[in-house]
């Protein structure tokens, strides 16, 4: 019997009557039978008469089967094996399309494309069909994406969790006078097949209300629901899984106050929980709508760990000393870090834990990850804020916070008395704040100090909960800090980014507990960001080393290395390079009307727009080359190397400058893009709604690639990985993973300039007071911004200010003005190496060479090991 059960149902008992189809013709039949019964498209018009969308839906929902039935067998498995998981607790998931990555991942495009081609469609024009999955504003979110593909690859039992949102990363539009336009993404709007809608999994998440001798009593009540994306790994059976939560009313509509008129009160509750879920914040750079960016935080985070803990009680119930063993949840910054306290809430008053036993759990089974060092992005909720939402959880907050600094006590002591017994009196290093203050403020601060306890005083930089220095009297929650305290391990994302955070905004932390500190460089995943982005340039690779394992296997790219100076595989690799760039030119046909010329090199920076990333310094160097293209003679101009310069990211909307560099870049590109003068030696482009699916063109179409923040501020970058994958060369600054990608693909191969992380401290302290050396260049392009040469001379005056005003302490903060001098001679090397195309291509297959070590396999395999203590959990 068992036998016979096996054969029917090979999956721990799953009945199936289902078989994957694999051969075009069973394919055609399920996207026809699809096209019909799930999407209802009438038989009469199908399949010539439906429209490219619902040509797509059918696919779609048929390809959806396999996902379901792979997805099913694994969740089972996994359940009947019952190994340790992680969770990966991120409020931001930027999946992009789904469609070429299933089809991929499942191994299935051939047939499906033959299938499609029968049908009279193509597989491409289906894949434009798709709405794009923005639930991300950028880095933070599309790495989770990463990660989640990686860990299903690598067959890692793991759920990511995050929020439905119905409107996800707003759409850039720019206008005809070059501003920056946010519009609605109104993503779902063609449904999506993508996912799978859990109605029967919901938990209540409460907020507001009042607590009374430790028991909360919520004043507001939502309803999460749960939805199901599955996640297919590469040649694997392994489907994870992404589960996002919706809000809903408790009670769905007040048919009372309905029939008393009152139409609107009969939906207010339904229209105020929905909000929760409504909107992705734009916002990554200003501090508004807190209160409701906080609700999001705790909604999706106390939904999923309920869901976790349902589940372990199911298995283990009252055994919560085994929880650690059994789950992991990795905090993506600092926005799930409520974690810590909505856990231990969980486990004392919901499951009737002691405080000591929850704690003991808690800081096993969370863990931390840090990705900026932007003060902006660290965030601290007012303690009123958070006290008012989430009243018990600022109680457990408070006894962290004591406990914590209690815990340290005894070692303060010790490092206080030494102190007064072994230096003489050393004076205390001059506060970060502004040196604005008059003496007198100095003197008040002198005086209270002096009347603290020295312990006391040495205590309240660990704490938790502290006031900020510019608002006395405003206490605030470190989210950051609480994380810190509260998980078993926290990393940066970068080496040199988790130095930094040891050495500054986590000092004090480190020095009392350094075992805790790790790194783990991002990654990103090979299959969407190289071998199907680029199915020409994968082509070539595993022609060239002769297997397609290096999809998974990413350290064999390093065998590109030896073929490197061949010069009929450099002929090659060129003409795929120029197919790309004729691609990416369509594409921008398409999107914008503009004609780009396939010849010029290719040079491409995108990113959130934001004055760390410095589009401020390329498009000033533009302005330069602008003025010398203008003053050149005939034979200098037969000298220059044409180049195409293009641009794409969001400003967020709050973010005045940001929205500033938008404009200046989209005048800058009108006025050169339309000068006779210029011809084809420069186009300046700025593409509109940059977002993963034009990454995917533009990434295998570059060949210069731009990563030139101000050392010390990029976390680490993961588009410079993508970049390296597809053989674009690098100009960029020693910051975040730069300096690993040159030192796996030799530095000499990459434009390195500027000043060093290490520099930067010591010219904003000092030497830039004196600092008066502006490179002539520099001056000349901020001259043609004041002269009126691109328009709006009142508008981009304050622009211009910002990095041309000496002696003014918060001026240029960036600097722009000192590196530009750097950044010209590597844009001079630039230009010079691209005259000589042999070389050229070298560097580009070194890049590609020297990538293997920026998969996220890679990363998700580190953390697993080194973080998690998860292992692989293959069903066969
Ligand atoms: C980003 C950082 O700015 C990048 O340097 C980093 O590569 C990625 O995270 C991934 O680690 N980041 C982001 O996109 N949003 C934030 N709020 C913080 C960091």
């Amino acid at each position: 019997l068992e036998k016979v059960r096996e054969a029917v149902a090979p999956s721990n008992g799953v009945p199936i009557d289902w078989k994957p189809k694999s051969d075009p013709a069973s394919i055609q039949a399920d996207v026809l039978q699809n096209l019909e019964f799930t999407i209802g498209a009438p038989s009469s018009k199908i399949p010539n008469e439906v429209d490219v969308k619902t040509a797509y839906r059918g696919v779609a929902a048929s390809l959806r089967e396999h996902l379901i039935d792979a997805f099913n067998r694994t969740q089972d498995y996994w359940s009947k094996e019952d190994p340790k998981f992680v969770y990966y607790l991120s409020a931001e998931f930027l999946m992009g399309r789904s469609l070429l990555n299933t089809v991929q991942n499942l191994e299935l495009t051939g047939p499906y494309s033959e299938a499609i081609k029968k049908l009279g469609y193509d597989l491409e024009t289906l894949v434009d069909a798709e709405q794009n999955a923005a639930l991300g504003n950028g880095g933070l979110g599309r790495l989770a994406a990463c990660f989640i593909d990686s860990m299903a690859t690598l067959d890692l039992p793991g759920w990511g969790y995050g929020i439905r949102y119905k409107y996800g990363m707003f759409k850039q539009a720019i206008d005809a006078k070059g501003y920056q336009q946010e519009l609605p993404d109104i993503w779902l709007s063609n449904g999506n097949p993508w996912e799978i809608a859990r109605p029967e999994i919901t938990y209540k998440i409460g907020f507001y209300g009042t607590v009374d001798n430790f028991k909360w009593s919520p004043a507001e009540q939502v309803i999460a629901k749960a939805y199901d994306n599955p996640i297919p790994g590469y040649k694997t059976n392994t489907v994870g899984n992404l589960r996002l939560w919706e809000a809903l009313p408790l009670n769905e509509f007040d048919l009372d106050a309905f029939n008393k008129g009152e139409y609107d009160k009969a939906v207010e509750e339904r229209r105020k929980a929905e909000d929760i879920s409504a909107v992705l914040y734009p916002n990554d750079a200003t501090e508004y709508g807190k209160q409701l960016r906080l609700k999001q935080q705790y909604f999706f985070v106390s939904a999923s760990i309920q869901d976790v803990l349902a589940r372990f009680k199911e298995k283990h119930a009252g055994n919560w000393s085994l929880l650690p063993e059994k789950a992991i949840f990795q905090m993506n910054d600092t926005h799930p870090t409520i974690a810590v306290a909505e856990l231990m809430r969980l486990l004392i008053d919901q499951e009737g834990l002691d405080w000591d036993t929850a704690w003991g759990i808690t800081i096993k089974t969370l863990a931390f990850t840090n990705h900026t060092v932007m003060p902006e992005a660290l965030e601290k909720w007012p303690v009123a804020v958070l006290g008012k939402l989430l009243p018990r959880h600022l109680e457990i907050i408070d006894k962290i916070d004591t406990i914590w600094k209690d815990s340290l006590k005894e070692k303060i002591l010790a490092q206080v008395e030494q102190e007064k017994n072994s230096a003489p009196p050393k004076a205390e290093p001059a506060a970060k704040a502004p040196a604005k203050d008059d003496k007198k403020a100095a003197e008040e601060e002198e005086e209270e100090e002096e009347e603290e306890d020295p312990v006391e005083a040495a205590l309240s930089k660990y704490g938790i909960i502290t006031e900020i220095p510019w608002q006395k009297d405003v206490k605030v929650i470190n989210m950051a800090y609480l994380a810190v305290v509260g998980s078993k391990a926290v990393n940066g994302v970068a080496a040199i980014h988790s130095e930094i955070i040891k050495d500054t905004i986590f000092k004090d932390f480190y020095e009392v507990m350094p075992e805790k500190f790790q790194n783990k460089t991002n990654g990103v995943t090979p299959r969407r960001w190289l071998a199907w982005c680029n199915p020409a340039l994968a082509e070539l690779i595993t022609q060239t080393l002769g297997t397609d394992a290096w999809i998974n296997e990413t350290t064999l790219l390093a065998g590109l290395r030896q073929h490197a100076d061949d010069k009929a595989f450099q002929a090659k690799w060129r003409a795929v390079k120029h197919a790309a760039k004729e691609k990416l030119s369509h594409k921008i046909k398409a999107l914008m009307g503009i004609d780009l010329p396939t010849d010029p090199l290719y040079d491409v920076q995108i990113k959130r727009i934001h004055e760390y990333k410095r589009q401020y310094l390329n498009i000033l160097s533009l302005i330069y080359r602008y003025h010398q293209i203008k003053t050149a003679t005939p034979e200098e101009k037969a000298k220059m190397v044409p180049r195409v310069s293009i641009f794409g990211g969001k400003a967020a909307s709050a973010y005045y400058a940001a929205k500033k560099i938008v404009r200046l870049i989209n005048r800058v590109g009108t006025v050169v893009n339309s000068d006779p003068d210029v011809g084809d030696l420069l186009k300046i482009v700025f593409v509109p709604d940059y977002n993963v699916d034009l990454a995917e063109v533009l990434i295998p179409g570059a060949e210069l690639s731009q990563h030139i923040s101000t050392a010390g501020t990029e976390a680490s970058g993961t588009s410079n990985m993508k970049f390296a994958m597809n053989g674009c060369l690098i100009i960029g600054t020693m910051d975040g993973a730069n300096i690993e990608i040159a030192q796996e693909t030799g530095k000499e191969n990459m434009f390195v300039f500027g000043m060093d992380a290490e520099d930067v401290p010591v010219w904003r302290e000092g030497k830039r007071k004196e600092w008066k050396d502006y490179d002539p260049r520099f001056v000349k392009a901020l001259d043609m911004i004041k002269s009126g040469t691109f328009g709006e001379v009142d508008y981009f005056k304050d622009l211009v200010e910002s990095v041309s005003v000496m002696n003014d302490h918060n001026n240029d903060w960036f600097l722009v003005a000192p590196d530009f001098t750097d950044y010209m001679r590597a844009q001079d090397e630039v230009d010079k190496l691209y005259a000589d195309q042999d070389e050229w291509t070298r560097r580009s297959i070194l890049y590609t060479a020297g990538s293997g070590f920026f998969s996220s396999d890679r990363t998700i395999d580190q953390y697993a090991k080194e973080i998690w203590d998860v292992v692989p959990c293959k069903r066969h």
